[in-house]
Formats: C-alpha cells, structure tokens, sequence
C-alpha cells in the first residue's frame, strides 16, 4: 500500500544552517534505501543525505542554496511498500513520520583552515578504509616547513575511501576521504551504511576494496585524475557503475563541483569524442592513460634485495616529474655553446674577487644570460593556463640543486636586475640550504624557467623533464675541448659547452627552440651581443 511519507534531514552531528549544494532527485523519481538525496556542505565536511526509505519522490521540498538543520523537510515520498510481508500484513499501522532513523550518510571530509599554508605535504595517513573514526581522531598528519599538522575528523563515521596519499600536497578545501556517518555503533548490524559503498556488499567494517576500473566503454580509468576530482560521493559511485572517468570532465555545479548531470551527459556523448574544452580539461587534470598495469614482481625469487623506502622529497618530485612527463609534449633541442673565452673571463673575474670570498661557476653566467634570450624569446618565459598563453614580465629563474634527499628547485628572483656577482652569491647561500634542507617555500616558487646543470659532474648531453607549469628547461653538462673548423681547412680546440633545451612542444616550435638555443649559445660565445 502506497503511503506518503516526509523525509526530514537525519541527525547530522553538531551542524545547524548547513547550505544544501546539490539536489540529486526530482518529482517523480523512483528511489531506493539509500539513494542519495541531497549534498550538504558545511565549512568541515560534505555529507550526502541517503533516503531512509523507498517510494517515489512526490515533491521536493528543498532547493540548492537553502540552508538545513536536523529535521528539515527534504521531500515528501509516495513509500511502496510492496515485497515487505510483515508490513503488508499490519496495513493499520502507520509509518513512522519521517523516521530518518540517524540512516547513514557520506560525508566528504575536508582540509579545514590551516591559516595561511597551502600545498602542504601529507606526510603521514593514519587511517584506512574500513576504520571507525570517532570526531577528533586524527586522520592525516601535515608537514610545512614550519609545523606539524594533525587533522582531526570533524565527525564520526567509518572511513569509506581515502582521497590523499602520502606525499600528496593538500591546502585549505581538498578532500581528505570520504566517511560512512551516523550512528557508528550501528556499523556492525545491518547494512545500509554499506549500501552506499561503492561494492554494494561490503559490511563497513570490512576494509572496502580500492576502486577498480569498470570495463565499461570508457576504457580504462585514471585513478589520480579520479580521487581528485571535485565530486561528491553518489556522483563518485554513479561515474563507476558507467565507466566515466572523473577526471576527464568538467564540472557545471557550484564552483566547478561534478554533478550527476555532468556524468550522465558525458556517458550519453561517450568516451571517444570528448569535447574540445572537455578535452582542454583532461588536459589539464591529467586524466585518462590506457596504459597496461605495472608489472609486479616478486624479485627475491632472483636474488637478495633491500627494501628501501622514499625520501619525502623524492616521493614529492617523482609525483610532479611523472606528471610533467606524461602531461607536457616535451622535445629536447641539443647545441653547443663556444665558452672559451667566457671561462677565461670566468677564471679571470674569480681571480680579481678571491679577496671578497666570490667564487663563480659556470651556472651564475647562464643564468644572466638566459634572462637575455628569455627576453628575445617571451614565450619561454610563459605557462599555459587552458587557452591562454600567460607571458611572464619578470625573470625568476630556478636551478635544479642535487641535495642529500633528492632534486629541488630554488629560484632566483629577478634575476635580470642583478649582476652575476651577486646571482653567484645567491645561488651559493641557496643551493647551501638546498643541501641542509632549510629551503622556504618561497625560495622555490614562482620560477619561470629552469636551468638543470650536471656540468660539475659530467655527461654530454641529457633530457631535461620540464617543471610545470614553466614550458621549457635548458640542460647543461661538463664542457670539454672539442677541435673545430670553421671553414674546413684550419682548426683549433675550443672550450664546448653541450646545452639540452627541452621545451613544450604545444607552446613552442621547433625553429623557435632552435632559435633560443643558437642565441643562448651565441651569447655564451660573447656576451657582449646583450649590448646589440
Ligand atoms: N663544465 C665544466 N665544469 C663545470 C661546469 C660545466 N658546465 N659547471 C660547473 N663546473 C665545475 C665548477 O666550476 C666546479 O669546479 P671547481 O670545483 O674546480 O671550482 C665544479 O664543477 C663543481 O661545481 P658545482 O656543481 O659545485 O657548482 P655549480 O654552480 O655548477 O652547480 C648546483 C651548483 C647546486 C646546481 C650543483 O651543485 C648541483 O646540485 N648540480 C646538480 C643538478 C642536478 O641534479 N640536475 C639534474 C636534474 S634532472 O634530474
């Protein structure tokens, strides 16, 4: 027997005047337990509020941007009954009105306010999927370069899905997991809380499986571009069970959020045509590599090994340099620079200022000389942003430092404005705190280009990875005397200076690449030509 029942909002912990930004159903939906209602968002957490009851919706009560507390009215649903014996047979009693009796919802939890730090790095995830959390557990661990942070759950539930791993860098708003809530002593009785799971049958205390990859006519998904994409976890659970991969969408709901119409019309469309701008997104998210899975060795059935795990920074290097990789269309451009009579200049200057404790290498010298042909060539010193190309009015050039933990980047500010001296000198006080550890933030952001130098080391030539969002990066190895002849019939040895410009191929082209590296070089050759 139909009955019209009121769903009411459940009890959703301390919150009050929590703004609704998604209404997932319509009039004359049919739905199930559990289905999701709406979104609510709140400054600590996104929840979902699931339906407590079957039946189809009648009226929906409730409006994105309204704002809700326990017991707000969300719709009134026309209950069937049908396929519940016991009910069927007592049809005088009534249903309980809006007994939303605490059903469990999914909130998305979030990196509160962390004052002013952003990008930070996760160094530690001290829960796993399955885990019961209770308000104030911790969940992740921070690290800035100036404290340790702990974020604490805003609510109790049970940990559906971690969104962040070790290594991640996260600010103010990023989703840390998703949490099964209600009422956490009701996890271990029946099922609704793992009704809404991605793998329908899971008890929640069950550790739940990682998402895989449907064999839906998406192909396969990209799990980063997926975990980090802005959408709650119905839209989550929707895009699995049709294959869409998140990370190749662009958001219509609030703030650029996923919403359900956005998966649904992308499945209609299929995988295979994307839009241009949807095209431009995955782009720029990253999304979608049909690659086979990485292969999984047991290596102690051929040997002894050591397991060692990751520095930080290494973990934190590998994740950017794997992206730059695989997301920039890099080509490398190979020259030589003719820096013989810059090095006796060179030797000659660190002579005259041995006194004052100056002692410049090579580096200082190009980087002075690429602010010149970054200003003959703007579009080095520019970064995508979607369609528009940004051309940088300043010259902040990093140089990669090879520390005791891994790769960083420092940067030296306006580095057209000042003279190598003192360019030598702040690459040596950065390059000392590089090595100590002690870099700021600051002092490795904002770069527009980079200069990798193996020089002090050795190679010939090498494929600099691009650092992003910069589009190009100039390689440099150990000069050498190399015998040269420029009109064929004498020679003589010369100081070389083997350059690899690896540049973004959907930014720059390749005679512009070769222009820039015959100039670079030329300038090396003989500065004088910054006078021309
Ligand atoms: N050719 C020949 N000799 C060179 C040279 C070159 N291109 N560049 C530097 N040298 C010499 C220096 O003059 C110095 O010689 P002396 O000891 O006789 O004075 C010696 O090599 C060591 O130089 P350096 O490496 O200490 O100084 P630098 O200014 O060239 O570089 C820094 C500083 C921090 C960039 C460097 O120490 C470093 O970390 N390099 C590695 C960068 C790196 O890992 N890049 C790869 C990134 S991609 O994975």
């Amino acid at each position: 027997m139909a009955t019209i029942k009121e769903i009411k909002v459940p009890d959703i912990g301390d919150f009050n005047d929590v703004p609704v930004i998604e209404v997932l159903i319509q009039a004359g939906d049919t739905i199930k337990v559990e289905d999701p209602l709406i979104t609510i968002e709140s400054d600590k957490a996104t929840m979902e509020v699931p339906s407590s009851e079957a039946g189809v919706v009648k009226e929906v009560k409730i409006k994105v941007g309204d704002k809700v507390s326990q017991g707000g009215l969300i719709l009134l649903l026309e209950s069937t009954d049908a396929g519940e014996p016991a009910v069927a047979s007592v049809p005088t009693v009534s249903p309980p009105p809006a007994a939303v009796s605490a059903p469990a919802g999914v909130a998305e939890v979030r990196v509160p306010d962390i004052g002013d730090f952003t990008d930070v790095p996760v160094i530690e995830v001290l829960v796993k999927p399955g885990d019961s959390v209770k308000a104030e557990d911790p969940l992740i661990t921070l690290e800035s370069d100036k404290a340790t942070m702990e974020v604490p759950a805003p609510l109790g539930g049970v940990v559906q899905e971690i969104l962040v791993r070790v290594g991640d860098s996260v600010s103010e708003g990023a989703v840390i997991l998703t949490l099964v809530t209600g009422a956490v002593s009701t996890v271990t009785s029946s099922a609704p809380v793992a009704a809404t799971s991605p793998t329908t049958n899971a008890s929640p205390a069950t550790p739940l499986p990682s998402p895989v990859a449907p064999t839906a006519a998406a192909g396969v998904i990209d799990e980063t571009a997926f975990r980090l994409a802005y959408a709650g976890p119905a839209v989550r659970k929707l895009a699995r069970e049709l294959g869409v991969d998140l990370g190749k969408l662009t958001g219509t709901g609030d703030k650029g959020r996923i919403i359900r119409q956005d998966v649904e019309a992308f499945a209609k469309r299929g995988d295979s045509a994307p839009t241009p701008s949807a095209s431009a997104s995955a782009s720029a998210s990253g999304a979608g590599l049909d690659l086979l899975p990485w292969p999984k060795v047991d290596f102690t059935k051929f040997g002894a090994i050591e397991t060692r795990p990751l520095a930080r920074i290494k973990k934190i290097s590998a994740a950017n340099l794997h992206r730059n990789w695989v997301m920039i269309p890099h080509v490398t451009t190979h020259d030589d620079a003719d820096i013989t009579d810059l090095e006796a200049f060179r030797v000659q200057l660190n002579k005259e200022n041995e006194k004052a404790g100056v002692k410049l290498s090579m580096l200082a010298f190009m980087i002075k000389a690429a602010t010149f042909a970054l200003k003959k060539f703007p579009e080095f010193n520019a970064s995508l942003d979607g369609d528009n190309l940004i051309l940088k009015q300043y010259y902040h050039i990093g140089f990669a430092a090879d520390t005791p933990n891994g790769l960083v980047v420092p940067v030296i500010r306006d580095a057209d404005r000042k003279g190598v001296i003192e360019i030598g000198k702040e690459m040596g006080e950065l390059a000392k705190l590089a090595r100590e550890g002690k870099l700021k933030p600051d002092q490795m952001q904002g770069g527009s280009f980079t200069i990798s130098s193996l020089g002090g080391i050795g190679g010939t030539y090498f494929t600099p990875i691009i650092n992003a969002p910069e589009v190009a990066i100039m390689g440099v190895c150990k000069s050498y005397w190399k015998q040269v002849s420029p009109d064929g019939k004498q020679s003589a040895w010369r100081l070389t200076l083997p350059l690899s410009l690896s540049w973004d191929h959907r930014v720059i082209d390749g005679a512009a690449a070769a222009r820039f590296n015959v100039y670079f070089a030329n300038l090396l050759a003989d500065l004088r030509r910054v006078l021309v």
